[in-house]
């Protein structure tokens, strides 16, 4: 029915803006650019770090991601300030993501994907690996904390496929 699917498409585009902004307030709130004087236009992703540049990558990180539903490895350990090259491989036969995030990023992001399985996302923090394929993301870690790695396609995040990276503070 055309009616239907046009507003489902209007629902996923508002959701989408609400998570954006969703991402934007959890960016700021704990505020400040304290890190080395780096910009951060978007705001975003200051909870967790941000996107890192290849050539300050001193380690390369591999992991797995299967149909059990789990990362191998799937806890880690950096520095704070380390910048990481994850390669990630799907070793599966089914679609697998490798997302950073807070907790509450993450959940959120997942109900969202249970709600319109079929969208496409995608942003500097998170992969979408296709069976057999392997992908990178390079991550500069900058706060001291715990940041939480998901796979949000459905039902993934609940059977477990989840995993952290300890950040571990020292000097700014
Ligand atoms: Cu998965």
């Amino acid at each position: 029915m055309k009616i239907s699917s046009s507003l489902l498409t209007l629902g996923a585009a508002l959701v989408v803006a609400g998570a954006a902004n969703f991402a934007f307030a959890n960016g700021t709130h704990e505020g400040g650019h304290e890190h080395g004087g780096h910009e951060h236009a978007d705001g975003e992703h200051q909870a967790i770090g941000q996107p890192g540049v290849a050539s300050a990558v001193k380690r390369t990180i591999a992991v797995k991601m299967s149909d059990d539903m789990r990362f191998t490895p799937s806890n880690f350990s950096v520095k704070r300030g380390e910048t990481v090259r994850f390669v990630i491989k799907n070793v599966g036969q089914v679609k697998h993501e490798f997302v950073l995030g807070t907790e509450a990023e993450l959940k959120e992001h997942y109900e969202m994907m249970k709600k319109f399985p079929t969208m496409e996302h995608s942003d500097p923090s998170m992969v979408t690996v296709a069976p057999g394929k392997t992908e990178e993301i390079v991550w500069n870690f900058s706060r001291a904390g715990r940041v939480e790695i998901g796979c949000l396609q459905p039902g993934h995040f609940d059977a477990g496929m989840r995993g952290a990276v300890s950040v571990l503070g020292g000097k700014k």
